[in-house]
């Protein structure tokens, strides 16, 4: 923990008796209002939501100090900064009302940066695929090494309360911090100790306008003097982090074959550490092995090498890189075996949100069932049903989107027979566990992976993946 005295947080910002707006009554919008009003602010909470648990919310806000506002938002009078929530595209009016007026603009990962003590190091992740993964498996790296840490950000725990004294004064010294593109677009002044792009591929596109500005937003984490830990496998990755990154600081790959000096690898089955040993050319240090790395599917083990590397440079150990990974459980929905029926497996990728993820788990089988479709928002999925094609058995669409894969499969697999389900309502995904059941041979995988986002049909990804395990276990009735 780091013992922080009165007053020593708020170093680089005085918010006593600003008006500050915040955007979003989520996640994150909640707590970075108490801490604002902590620090002595005046504090008004916007939100387009007005349904009841909302008002629960604004109702406890008030009692705190706040003023709350739902309903159409508009920017208080006197504002003299708005914090947003990540979400908020740069067009939603109040934030283009707010930056036309000459207000800044800020979202709660730089608030926290901000605000937190000079002492505590952030370890910062992003990536398409992959981050919340890497950042639990360094959590995991961390505490084994003995290290006060936490796992925050986007990964779901709002990191503004990370950053401020808990009720005994103390606070987490080490930070993994998971980064979507929507707060580093965001952050202008964030410098963390260590930081790694995992990999670029299209996601979110209608949110930043394109490719390039989404890939852009994800190299701000490549800031000043900040370690560049990159995927020498991704063309993104190592581009982001020359061109964005410091040229004078440390650049340490990472790869799924011999590492180089400089680099962490792999030989046979040992992970292996070629760059923070103390003669990288002529020294390795193994690190642990294929078998501590679970699933130890390829872009797995890239995460838990990409993990390892931020991990040692603030100097874990070895065998704490190795405890860690042995200690980290794999979280549900991301290529969990739901149960095997009749010689058939039935796979839960429902995490598979995008086309890139997708295709990482559809290549890890020889004979697939597809399951997809949902909200693609933009994305084109033709590259990855043409790498797949050739193991496809058969494929069940669902969801808004489900037009853009079927036409896909038409162009690059003809072959494959394609059910598509229309309904929306909940009991939709019986119909499509039912039809791959029908589709699927002995020694075929029926997988979710939608590469798709699901609030079409479904509350979030979670959802949709519950809701295929009951119906694959409803196919023993
Ligand atoms: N809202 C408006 N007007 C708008 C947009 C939103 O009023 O124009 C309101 C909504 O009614 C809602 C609130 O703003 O009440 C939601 O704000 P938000 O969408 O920014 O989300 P939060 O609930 O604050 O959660 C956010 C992250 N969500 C997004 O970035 C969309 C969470 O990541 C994160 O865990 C949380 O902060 C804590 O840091 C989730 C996510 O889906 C997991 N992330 C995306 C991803 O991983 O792909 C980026």
């Amino acid at each position: 923990m780091v013992e922080t005295a009165p007053g020593s947080a708020g170093h680089q910002m005085d918010l006593n008796d600003r008006a500050v707006c915040v955007t979003g009554l989520g996640v994150s919008g909640p707590p970075v209002a108490r801490a604002l009003l902590a620090q002595g602010a005046r504090v008004t909470v916007v939100d387009a939501r007005t349904d009841e648990a909302t008002q629960d919310h604004a109702a406890h806000l008030r009692e705190a100090g706040a003023t709350v506002e739902l309903g159409e938002p508009e920017l208080p009078a006197d504002t003299e900064l708005v914090v947003t929530s990540p979400g908020w595209r740069p067009d939603a009016p109040t934030l283009l009302a707010a930056q036309r007026a000459g207000i800044e603009v800020i979202g709660d990962i730089e608030l926290a940066w901000r605000l937190k003590p000079a002492g505590q190091v952030w370890l910062a992740v992003t990536g398409t695929n992959g981050k919340t993964t890497t950042v639990r498996m360094l959590e995991a790296m961390l505490r084994a090494d003995g290290r006060c840490a936490a796992a925050v950000g986007n990964v779901g725990t709002p990191i503004i309360d990370a950053v401020l004294p808990d009720e005994h004064g103390q606070i987490h010294d080490i930070l993994a911090v998971e980064l979507s593109s929507f707060q580093l677009h965001w952050s202008a002044s964030l410098r963390p100790h260590a930081a790694v792009v995992l990999n670029v591929a299209p996601d979110h596109l209608d949110w930043h306008g394109g490719l390039t500005p989404y890939a852009h937003a994800k190299g701000r984490v490549y800031a000043q003097d900040t370690i560049r830990v990159v995927n020498t496998a991704d063309p993104w990755s190592c581009e982001l982090a020359t061109q964005q990154g410091d040229p004078a600081a440390r650049l340490v790959g990472f790869r799924l074959d011999t590492p180089a000096p400089g680099e962490l690898g792999v030989v046979e089955d040992l992970l292996i550490d070629r760059a923070f040993t103390d003669d990288p050319r002529a020294t390795a240090e193994q690190l642990a092995t294929l078998a501590d790395v679970r699933p130890a599917a390829p872009h797995n083990v890239a995460n838990a090498l990409a993990a390892a590397a931020l991990a040692r440079s603030v100097g874990v150990a070895p065998e704490a890189v190795r405890a860690g990974l042995a200690a980290f459980a794999p979280e549900p929905h991301r290529i969990s075996h739901v149960a095997t029926r009749g010689g058939v497996d039935y796979v839960d990728d429902s995490k598979a949100t995008n086309p890139h993820a997708a295709v990482a788990s559809l290549l890890a089988y020889t004979s697939v069932v597809w399951v997809a479709g949902g909200l693609l928002k933009g994305a084109d999925v033709d590259e990855i049903v043409a790498a797949a094609a050739s193991r496809l058995r058969a494929a069940v669409l669902l969801g808004t989107d489900r037009a853009q894969v079927r036409e896909a499969l038409h162009r690059h697999a003809p072959q494959v027979p394609v059910i598509e389900i229309d309904r929306t309502d909940t009991e939709a995904m019986s119909e499509v566990v039912a039809a791959a059941a029908g589709l699927a041979q002995q020694g075929d995988t029926v997988l979710l992976a939608p590469a798709a986002a699901s609030m079409d049909m479904f509350t979030n990804y979670i959802a949709r993946g519950e809701a295929f395990a009951a119906a694959v276990h409803r196919l023993d009735g």
